[in-house]
């Protein structure tokens, strides 16, 4: 197990999952809190979904499909099935067993449950011992600029899978919304932050919009460190390189890097990029170059060590 104290990560779907599944793997549960982004949920078919953090949680329960990405492991589709039968919305696949996270989830929300009390409770109920907590209660929506005019994340990324030239994307809700509870009380406690290699515009941006989360970020006294979501000029997983391609941005370590900016104190590249070190350097910050990518448990619980060994480095040269 790993020394560090309290870290915090930002965490979006996949990307999320996988460097998630490390830090649980490497820290104790009382030495960590995942928060995740929640401006992909929507009601479907009267359920609130709520993606990313049924993607942490399966991840961090060992039941996520790895192939697919999202959703469970060995799950099957008679409901979907039976649905498409009867002339229903079949385009977001609810499947079987995955159903009754979001039949469970829409009930306590019905009852007055928060979603981070509802979250806490799954979290039990899969035993999940570290703590994941949506990044906000409050309601906070992506909605994505494209050719196609304003699109609801879902239909674009679900629907019309990311084909509509990407703008940019706004989140409705963010600039009155509080950070959870378990969020506040682990950025104020924080020893180290670990940004995950999700996708900056559409999972950790939002995030970051939330009342006073990058105000604090920039001025953490832990050490903020980020591992790049791109390997070799592409996504490791999903529309990432699309959209930075289309938004006439290089698909590069170095742009993400730019993105984030200030925020970050140390970075953490692929192999692939190991060119692109002096570079992201040269925008004051500290680099270290690893492998990125997550396949097997040991990448990821190997990846989760580097972040904290780079945090901890970084908090000892501060201090
Ligand atoms: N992604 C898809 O590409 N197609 C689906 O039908 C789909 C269903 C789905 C159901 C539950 C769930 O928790 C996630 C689901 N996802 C699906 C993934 C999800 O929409 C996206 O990966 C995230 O929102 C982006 O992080």
């Amino acid at each position: 197990m790993n020394a560090a104290r309290q870290v915090l990560a930002l965490a979006g779907g996949v990307g999320g999952g996988k460097l998630a599944r490390g830090l649980a793997a490497v820290l104790l549960p009382d030495n960590l809190t995942l928060v995740v982004n929640t401006a992909d949920d929507f009601v479907h078919l009267g359920l609130h979904i709520s993606p990313d953090i049924d993607s942490v949680l399966y991840a961090l329960a060992d039941l996520n499909d790895s192939v697919q990405g999202w959703g469970l492991a060995g799950d099957t589709d008679h409901v979907m099935d039976a649905l498409a039968r009867l002339g229903g919305d079949t385009w977001f696949k609810l499947r079987d067993r995955d159903l009754a996270t979001h039949l469970l989830r829409t009930q306590k929300i019905s009852e007055g449950y928060s979603l981070s009390q509802v979250t806490q409770l799954i979290a039990d109920r899969l035993g999940v011992g570290h703590r994941v907590a949506p990044m906000t209660d409050a309601p906070v929506s992506s909605v994505v600029d494209t050719e196609r005019g304003y699109l609801a994340f879902q239909d674009y990324f679900v629907r019309q899978r990311c084909a509509p030239i990407f703008y940019g994307v706004r989140f409705e809700g963010a600039a009155l919304a509080e950070p959870s509870a378990a969020f506040v009380a682990a950025l104020e406690c924080a020893d180290a932050i670990v940004i995950c290699p999700s996708n900056p515009f559409l999972s950790i941006d939002p995030i970051l919009a939330l009342v006073g989360v990058r105000a604090h970020l920039e001025s953490s006294r832990a050490p903020v460190i980020a591992v790049s979501p791109i390997v070799g000029g592409n996504a490791v997983k999903g529309p990432l390189a699309k959209m930075m391609g289309e938004r006439k941005i290089p698909p590069t370590s170095l742009s993400i890097a730019r993105h984030y900016s200030s925020m970050v104190q140390g970075w953490l590249i692929d192999a692939a990029d190991r060119d692109e070190a002096a570079a992201i350097e040269s925008l004051g910050c500290a680099v270290r170059v690893t492998r990125t990518l997550m396949t097997t448990p040991e990448d990821k619980s190997q990846l989760a060590e580097a972040a904290l060994d780079f945090a901890a480095d970084l908090a000892r040269q501060n201090s």
